[in-house]
């Protein structure tokens, strides 16, 4: 059959897109979308749980919207405690000497073994004579055995915390008593912008605040219906110890360093003008009174004398005083208009957050419920299907926007809580955690189109690279006794450089965590198809590679190659070759081969590399029929083990791609044993937990059963501002639960593009524009009683392409900058 092809010349495409921008309407007039914006009828009381984040990748803020007193907490996205401004000579977390080292690892490694080989020889698994699955757990960690296991651990004296910079207030003054009502509080997702309203002695009242991008500050406009009735204080405050506050004219300024760095340091200046039209300004102390204006604007910005080091010179300061960063940005900043700065703001966050849409069935907030009411309504069953489908775009788009303004070009990467924090120490440091959590963050950014937000975690995973190279040296040795090659990190990371393994009994040994992170290059990679990109990177995921080539153990069993200590993530107990650390090795290896063919290298590395993944061990069923967590089956494999959050070992399935569902027969296989696996583990979890399993259950082709995680995660685990809760807030759930409704939709890991491979019930009919797969394909679709009734895609790079629905599949050639309209191809 003959392909019905529609072409737009990609010009033409070019300027409709841009003439949408100029013309100032949404890019959502494509479809009926109904305006994504989060709002209550109260001020905020609690920061975490229901103050509205804005940002922009530096700069972070969490907006109140008090009357009396407004309070906006800043962030920096590089203030943090610890590392060489503590301690000059901080060297990433390394504690003993490598020999000291290396002899405990040899002894765990060769304990593990005997322990191993006994457990297998005397309490395997078995089938009993009622045909009932006997299993048994693994022991091996005596008082003798843990000892030497924590002798591994690192040195956390000096890693630090993410911290809190300041306050922004807004007090009334004088200080007001009258009652107000009319309030409003919203966060503007289409366009990134917070707004606060309200009625007070017969004046309506407005402030609108965001952070923009392009000119890097935070603008809070103050308006009223009434000339001359703003009157107000305004000033920092902070939970900084260190620090100095002063005023001078119209500009406040908050100067300082983390209590625990000395004069060689971290700086950090924030500054805010103060801009009235109308009335009187003057200083009282540390604070700027404006009286009887008809309007103000305040604009601040705020920086550090941080840089990043992307070598072994390990210098995380630049000369460049932030004093002078942050002078010039407010001294170009207020050549500028409210209005340009606006325009500027939303047509830089458009750019991003326009390149997709989503449009799930007949979506809408017709009685504008407020979030709390629509969360409300979702949990006890009284919202109308409308109202749940709303929330869920409005979730599903709020994890979009929380990425744009959390990492942006040329920032550090999204943390644990994207960039919004408060204090000194916040939960886990509010750090990169890499067992999950800071990979989490990124799942969805590919393919929701945020290409350009990805860049710094890639950015990170490359600064950890020189430092993890005397890591690998200082903690690992070949099963011979002799050095490995490559680098390595562990389960948690700060901004300066911190490598070595953590202390968390727990948690700390994990050193697949840079195996992992380099998914992000290859995924990077096969989403654009940059193969510039694919050389730069290509020396970081093969030497990650090569430590594992070095660092693996021949297991005396059978003869594989196994991680040797492993520990299941956060689950344990050590063993020999649990299944997410074979999973993630596996995953490695593979794209360092694919990647390699690619490039047309061929090395003796390689050859090395493709040796050593035919020999490793995993994945494995279990006679309980389930994906086995540890080499061996045991008694908690079985039972679930209370539903333990960390289900790592499905990695194979999600983010991995050695297991696609609907593949191949053996695929299948294993696909079945991962949902006896999940059944197990039941739908309960921490917030991220939640978020994962909906991608697991969406690559599971269970649509339903994935939109019962939606539900899940957006009853148990969502706060009222719809941030993620673990509890506490951690945004890893957020960035999480987007992807996975987008796996819902499309997937394209198995090397061609499925459509709709999980739709729920719920989600009968629906569109998107603008997702897209790898291949570096763009796909619009719109689907009516769950078939789908129209599909373009659009080809960036001219690949081949191969799409799968329904069970069918069906490919074709295409050329680069060429729109097929193939909606014919899918009715069937
Ligand atoms: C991992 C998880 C925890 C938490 C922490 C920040 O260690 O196991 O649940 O999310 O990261």
């Amino acid at each position: 059959m003959t392909l019905r092809v529609l072409i737009l010349n990609k010009m033409k495409l070019k300027k409709l897109i841009t003439s949408f921008f100029l013309t100032g309407s949404i890019v959502l007039t494509w479809g009926q979308n109904p305006a994504l914006k989060t709002h209550y009828n109260s001020p905020a009381t609690n920061w975490e749980n229901e103050a509205l984040p804005i940002g922009n990748g530096h700069i972070g803020a969490m907006v109140f919207g008090g009357v009396d007193e407004d309070v906006i907490l800043v962030n920096e996205k590089t203030l943090w405690s610890g590392g060489p401004g503590k301690n000059p000579d901080y060297n990433g977390g390394h504690r003993r000497t490598p020999a000291e080292n290396h002899r405990t690892l040899q002894h765990i490694r060769n304990t593990l073994q005997e322990k191993m080989t006994d457990f297998t020889a005397t309490q395997s698994a078995g089938i009993d004579a009622n045909g009932k699955v006997i299993a048994h757990d693994y022991a091996p960690e005596d008082d003798g055995l843990k000892s030497h296991i924590l002798d591994l651990t690192g040195n956390r004296d000096d890693f630090g915390s993410y911290q809190q910079l300041s306050n922004i207030h807004i007090g009334s003054n004088p200080a007001t008593s009258a009652g107000y009502s009319r309030y409003a509080r919203e966060l503007d997702i289409d366009n990134a912008v917070a707004k606060t309203t309200y009625l007070q002695n017969g004046i309506n009242y407005t402030r609108e605040y965001f952070v923009s991008h392009p000119d890097n500050i935070i603008v809070i406009r103050l308006t009223a219906d009434k000339r001359g009735s703003l009157s107000h204080t305004f000033y920092f405050t902070s939970p900084q110890e260190s620090i100095l506050i002063s005023v001078r004219d119209n500009v406040i300024t908050l100067e300082g360093r983390p209590a625990d760095h000395g004069d060689d340091g971290l700086k950090f200046v924030q500054q805010m003008i103060i801009i009235p039209t109308g009335g009187a300004i003057s200083n009282d102390g540390n604070q700027i009174k404006v009286k009887n204006a008809d309007e103000i604007l305040l604009i601040s910005s705020a920086a550090t004398n941080y840089h990043q080091s992307m070598n072994a010179d390990f210098n995380y300061f630049s000369s460049i005083n932030p004093r002078n960063t942050v002078e010039n940005t407010i001294h170009k900043a207020v050549q500028k208009t409210y209005t340009q700065l606006l325009d500027t703001h939303i047509r830089d966050y458009k750019s991003l957050y326009g390149r997709m849409s989503i449009s799930l069935g007949n979506a809408a907030n017709i009685n504008n419920k407020t979030t709390d009411e629509l969360l409300k309504g979702y949990k006890d069953g009284t919202n109308t299907p409308a109202e749940n489908l709303y929330l869920e775009q409005l979730y599903y788009q709020f994890g979009r926007y929380l990425l744009i303004s959390s990492s942006r070009k040329g920032s550090l990467p999204a943390n644990l809580q994207g960039i919004w924090a408060k204090g000194l120490t916040p939960p886990w440091n509010a750090d990169y955690h890499t067992n999950i959590n800071v990979q989490m963050n990124y799942w969805l950014a590919q393919q929701t189109n945020l290409s350009d937000c990805h860049i710094p975690v890639i950015e990170y995973t490359k600064s950890l690279v020189s430092r993890g190279r005397l890591t690998a040296q200082h903690y690992y040795c070949k099963q011979d006794g002799n050095p490995v090659r490559g680098w390595v990190i562990h389960h948690e990371n700060n901004i300066w450089g911190n490598t070595a393994p953590g202390n968390w009994y727990t948690a700390f040994y994990f050193p697949a965590a840079a195996a992992w992170m380099c998914q992000d290059i290859w995924e990077y990679y096969q989403f654009n198809q940059d193969i510039e990109f694919l050389r730069d990177y290509y020396p970081i995921m093969t030497d990650a590679a090569l430590f594992w080539v070095d660092n693996l153990w021949r297991d005396s069993r059978d003869g594989t190659l196994v991680a040797n200590p492993s520990y299941s993530p956060e689950h344990g107990p050590y063993s020999l070759g649990a299944s997410a650390d074979q999973a993630i090795i596996w995953e490695l290896f593979d794209m360092v081969i694919k990647a390699s063919d690619t490039l047309k290298y061929d090395t003796p590395e390689l050859q090395e590399i493709k040796k050593a993944k035919d020999q490793l061990a995993g994945p494995r069923i279990g006679l309980a029929g389930q994906l086995m967590e540890w080499k061996d089956e045991l008694l908690m494999d079985i039972t679930g083990d209370n539903g333990h959050r960390h289900v790592n070992h499905l990695h194979w399935l999600h983010p991995g791609s050695r297991i696609v569902s609907g593949r191949s027969a053996e695929e299948d296989l294993y696909a079945k044993a991962m949902q006896t696996t999940l059944d197990t583990r039941g739908d309960g979890g921490t917030g991220w937990s939640k978020a994962w399993k909906i991608n697991f259950w969406a690559r599971l082709h269970d649509g339903d059963r994935a939109h019962k995680l939606v539900q899940e995660i957006l009853k148990e685990s969502t706060l009222t501002n719809l941030f993620d809760t673990h509890p506490p807030f951690q945004i890893d759930g957020n960035f999480g639960a987007t992807s996975g409704m987008t796996e819902m939709l499309v997937q394209s890991h198995g090397g061609y593009i499925e459509l709709l491979p999980s739709l729920p019930d719920a989600w009968t009919s629906g569109s998107f524009k603008g997702i897209k797969s790898r291949g570096n394909f763009e796909i619009e679709a719109e689907w009516n009683d769950g078939k789908i009734t129209s599909l373009k895609i659009t080809s960036e790079s001219g690949n081949d392409c191969v799409v799968k629905y329904n069970g069918k599949t069906f490919s074709f050639p295409t050329t680069a900058g060429t729109t097929y309209d193939l909606s014919n191809k899918t009715k069937f």
